[in-house]
């Protein structure tokens, strides 16, 4: 079997308002860059709590689910796709744990936050949810599909 299986994988990671006001965004990206995954999507944006509702709506009973809501459209995020081999569970290990109190530092979460009400990023839980997910931030259109170029661009 080739290297490549799996490899068109596509995962919904975004950075949450206090990691765009934390400056954070660059860091978060590079992380990525350097694992090896591919981006095909990124726009920054001002999430409607509507949006939110829908995106979240699996935890529309939780006694967190509006603070969550209001959090989320406190400000910008950036939304993302990355593509690659297993990326979706990968992703959520480099994030760490939902509860920055228990993610290892070496993850986003371990190393930058301290608050799960304040946890910098998110990623999707399962192929399911991310194409669920990504359809809903992304238009058609705004998702790319490109190749590494086989013309020497590094000169
Ligand atoms: P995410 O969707 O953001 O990647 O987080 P997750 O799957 O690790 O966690 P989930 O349980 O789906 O929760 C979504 C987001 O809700 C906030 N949260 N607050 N007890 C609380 O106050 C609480 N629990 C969760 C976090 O921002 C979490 O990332």
């Amino acid at each position: 079997k080739m290297g490549w299986t799996g490899s068109n994988e596509r995962t919904f990671i975004s950075v949450k308002p206090d990691g765009v006001q934390r400056r954070l965004v660059g860091e978060i990206v590079h992380r990525f860059e350097r694992k090896g995954f591919k981006l095909v999507g990124m726009k920054l944006l001002q999430a409607s709590a509507e949006q939110l509702r829908e995106h979240y709506r699996d935890l529309s009973e939780k006694p967190f689910y509006s603070s969550l809501v209001k959090y989320m459209s406190s400000g910008p995020i950036v939304v993302m796709a990355w593509q690659g081999h297993d990326v979706v569970k990968s992703a959520r290990k480099m994030l760490g744990e939902t509860n920055p109190a228990d993610s290892l530092p070496g993850t986003i979460r371990g190393d930058f936050c301290v608050e799960v009400s304040r946890n910098v990023v998110h990623g999707s839980d399962s192929v399911e949810s991310a194409q669920r997910e990504i359809s809903l931030w992304f238009e058609h259109h705004e998702l790319l599909c490109w190749e590494e170029c086989s013309q020497p661009w590094i000169y």
